[in-house]
């Protein structure tokens, strides 16, 4: 799919995509009518999302709806009982969590090359993968919460160096296995994008790349790319 070169972020991506999709008229064929996804700008497992959303050319097939998970009010929980965002409601109507079976779906939906393959060891491999920059992700989301959320003389020292170890390891992985993936830019490297991407965004102090060089290496060249400029955190 051929997305202009240019750099922007999550929130002007969706702006940008919002606004087309108001003029499009539509004949009501399932085809036509807009999922909605259920989004915070800042959030790195809707950039996953929106980067295999934008990669395989169904952006504009997306309403986006803004939502903040942590309002006490929040309508979140009728769509998923989690509260979490991402959420996408089909066509159909049908409302799917999490980011993995949400990227998953996407990918159905169209008739180029997969991004999650669907059988055999590649399989695998871009699974594992998805879970474990998934799993970098949920540390760096729980070692946030702990850090700016709970009031300072409830937080936990044992829990946030948990948190950082388990990014550690999941970091020193990468670096190791990075070489090995070529050009490939599947949903496990579209998940490893959001998770350097948002420790980049919220923990910019902690340079995830020293001592992992060609992790950084893949990053730099993987910034080049339409769906990830277009979606990089800023705020
Ligand atoms: N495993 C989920 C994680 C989603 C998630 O944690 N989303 C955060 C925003 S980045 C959220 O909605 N948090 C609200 C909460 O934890 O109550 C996924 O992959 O979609």
């Amino acid at each position: 799919m051929a997305e202009p070169a240019r750099r922007g972020n999550l929130q002007e991506t969706i702006d940008s995509v919002s606004s087309r999709l108001k003029h499009i008229r539509f004949r009501r064929r399932a085809k036509d009518i807009p999922m909605k996804l259920r989004f915070s700008a800042t959030s790195p497992y809707v950039r996953k999302c929106m980067i295999v959303a934008l990669e395989t050319g169904l952006a504009e097939r997306i309403e986006m709806v803004p939502t903040n998970a942590w309002a006490p009010d929040t309508d979140l929980p009728r769509d998923n009982p989690l509260s979490k965002v991402p959420a996408l409601i089909t066509t159909g109507g049908e409302a799917l969590f999490d980011s993995p079976v949400i990227c998953e779906y996407l990918d159905s939906l169209h008739d180029g090359h997969r991004l999650v393959p669907e059988s055999g060891g590649a399989r695998w491999t871009q699974m594992r993968l998805e879970a474990l920059a998934d799993g970098i992700l949920d540390a760096a989301l729980a070692k946030r919460v702990e850090t700016t959320m709970r009031p300072e003389d409830k937080r936990w020292p044992y829990w946030i160096e948990r948190q950082d170890s388990a990014i550690a390891r999941g970091l020193d992985a990468l670096e190791e296995e990075c070489a090995g993936w070529g050009d490939d830019f599947l949903i496990g490297q579209i998940t490893v994008v959001a998770a350097l991407g948002y420790l980049d965004f919220r923990f910019a102090a902690e340079d995830w790349r020293n001592s992992r060089p060609r992790l950084t290496a893949w990053q730099a060249k993987t910034a080049k790319r339409p769906s990830v400029a277009q979606t990089e955190p800023k705020g």
